[in-house]
């Protein structure tokens, strides 16, 4: 077993952690201050999302000082005193390494800017006349992906943020320097990295222009990535770390390569393909009742040809990006608590390692804003106005922002039921839903059914079970789309593990083979063997 096949990793977002000085904005000393609550959960590591040097502009993920902390979110020596703390707690802090891109303020692009051709070099820049980009690539967050720099005469490639713009790796000067950013926070004592769009880093050697689509297609997993990848690796020696590539529209035969440890690539893979099952056309900004045939097809198809070939996965369903699960594929009303549930054991029962995102483990939901003044996210604020100009009403505009805008998943995390829920004294950042009134720590800490405590029970059971960090994984065929089953099995036992993943009551007779085994865990208070109930999960158990 690697070193991280029975750990859970946990996601802070620091700006909406917790805030120690009054300004609204979540700092480093604030998780420092909810180490022994991460204690509590039992999490391994905390992966926070980046805190550097930075305007803003895509809040952390436009970095122009990869070596020095934000002052909005405290000092150096507060990071320091920070991966000490957690250490102290067995702990491992992992850093969010953006390596694709820098802001537009780093230093870098200001030398480039003034012309200077060794650091026109660590970017992408094309010559085309004024007006007329060199390739029809779409940004992230919309519209064309060049910028054009009329001192210059020339265009940058900016595949997100117009103020972030892709760092050239072909460029070994470029890679030293990312390496140097590597060995600069290793030598603080982090114990592992994310790697933000990682699988976007190598770009094609003809830019031209996609008659197919967005222009992603030339530029994921691409003809250089896994080269890099094992370079920056072995040029730095993290390969015993945790490290985990975000891996942006990428394949099963990529995600193979860049986790099986004979590689040496990286630990783990993110992929996104079963967040896009209620994406309509694919499209992320058309709304559709999420496909479950599809989604159950897609878990299937990723974790047992992992597992076939010796890759692993990142299991998961929130981060920062994402809309809150149980809102999404939950129902943050009736069937809160049981569905908030039943999402959580079926990733958290899968072969690979689980992260949680704050406030999952507590069933946090989506804001459900009702007025773009309180979104805040550049691709929401974006996409609306690409929304209107595409003739959609403000309306459709904002019922499309309430289920996908990433702010869903930003808003402060929800200690207590005070006013603004204990993640600050003064007027938070972004709003927070009234719904902190009882969806918060302090009191699902007293309840012995609250999703806090399943999820804590989810993280003992694998640390408990080999049949659930290490065993096989094979999906189960069920007559019903809603139903999703797999058998985990190691030597000492099998599980079954079955989810409703919708309301309504379904009939299920179980499996034959299952029928005398025992009941691990269920998300009801009462163990039934009869029909599904509605986001009913069981795990069913036979010990050899
Ligand atoms: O995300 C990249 C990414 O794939 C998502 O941003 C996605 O493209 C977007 O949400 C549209 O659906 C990483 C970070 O997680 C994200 O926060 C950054 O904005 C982005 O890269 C650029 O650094
Ligand atoms: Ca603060």
């Amino acid at each position: 077993m690697n070193h991280f096949q029975d750990k859970v990793i946990y996601q802070i977002y620091p700006k909406s952690f917790m805030d120690t000085n009054g300004d609204g904005i979540g700092d480093l000393r604030g998780v420092i201050q909810k180490l022994d609550y991460l204690k509590y959960l039992g999490v391994d590591y905390i992966w926070l999302t980046p805190f550097f040097v930075s305007p803003q502009n895509d809040n952390g993920y436009d970095v122009a000082d990869y070596l020095a902390v934000d002052p909005l979110f405290g000092t150096m020596e507060d990071c320091e005193e920070l991966i000490d703390q957690a250490d102290k707690r067995g702990i491992g802090v992992m850093l969010d390494m953006v390596f694709n891109h820098t802001s537009t303020s780093h230093q870098w692009f200001q030398k480039a800017l003034s012309g200077d051709p060794q650091y026109m070099d660590y970017y992408i820049f094309r010559d085309s006349p004024q007006g007329q980009p060199p390739t029809n690539w779409e940004s992230k967050f919309g519209g064309n992906a060049w910028e054009y720099v009329p001192s210059l005469k020339k265009w940058y490639l900016h595949l997100f943020d117009v103020t972030q713009a892709d760092l050239n790796w072909e460029n070994p000067n470029v890679r030293e320097e990312l390496k140097n950013v590597i060995r600069f926070w290793k030598e603080k004592g982090v114990k592992g990295f994310r790697f933000d769009v990682v699988n976007l880093i190598s770009k094609p050697e003809v830019f031209e222009d996609d008659h197919q689509g967005d222009g992603r297609r030339f530029y994921t997993d691409g003809p250089h990535v896994h080269e890099y990848l094992k370079e920056l690796v072995r040029d730095t020696g993290i390969d015993q770390m945790v490290t985990v590539g975000e891996m942006s529209s990428t394949t099963l035969d990529n995600c193979i390569r860049y986790s099986n440890p004979e590689e040496k690539e990286l630990s783990m893979c993110f992929n996104f393909h079963h967040l896009k099952v209620d994406y309509k056309d694919g499209k992320k900004w058309e709304l559709m009742e999420p496909d479950l045939a599809a989604l159950k097809k897609i878990f299937a198809t990723w974790q047992e040809g992992m597992a076939e070939n010796n890759g692993w996965n990142a299991v998961f369903w929130c981060n920062h990006d994402q809309p809150r699960i149980v809102s999404r594929l939950g129902d943050d009303k009736t069937y809160w608590k049981e569905s908030a549930k039943m999402l959580a054991a079926a990733v958290h029962m899968m072969r690979g390692t689980p992260y949680i995102y704050q406030g999952e483990e507590i069933g946090m939901t989506n804001p459900h804003y009702d007025r773009i003044s309180l979104y805040k996210d550049v691709e929401s604020l974006n996409y609306y106005e690409i929304m209107l100009e595409q003739g959609k009403t403000k309306q459709q505009a904002l019922e499309i922002l309430e289920a996908r805008s990433r702010d869903n998943s930003r808003t402060p995390m929800q200690w207590d039921g005070s006013d603004f829920a204990g993640f600050t004294q003064a007027e938070p950042w972004l709003s927070i839903p009234d719904n902190h009134r009882y969806i918060n720590v302090e009191s699902e800490k007293e309840q012995g059914d609250s999703i806090l405590q399943f999820y804590r029970k989810l993280i003992q059971l694998r640390k408990e079970h080999t049949a659930i960090s290490q065993g096989t994984i094979e999906f189960v065929e069920t007559d019903s789309d809603e139903i999703m089953a797999y058998f985990r099995e190691s030597k000492e036992e099998k599980l079954l593990v079955v989810c409703h993943m919708k309301d309504g009551c379904l009939p299920w007779e179980g499996l034959e083979e299952t029928k005398d085994w025992d009941i691990l865990l269920t998300n009801y208070s009462q163990e039934s063997r009869g029909n599904l109930r509605p986001y009913e999960m069981r795990i069913y158990r036979k010990k050899y």
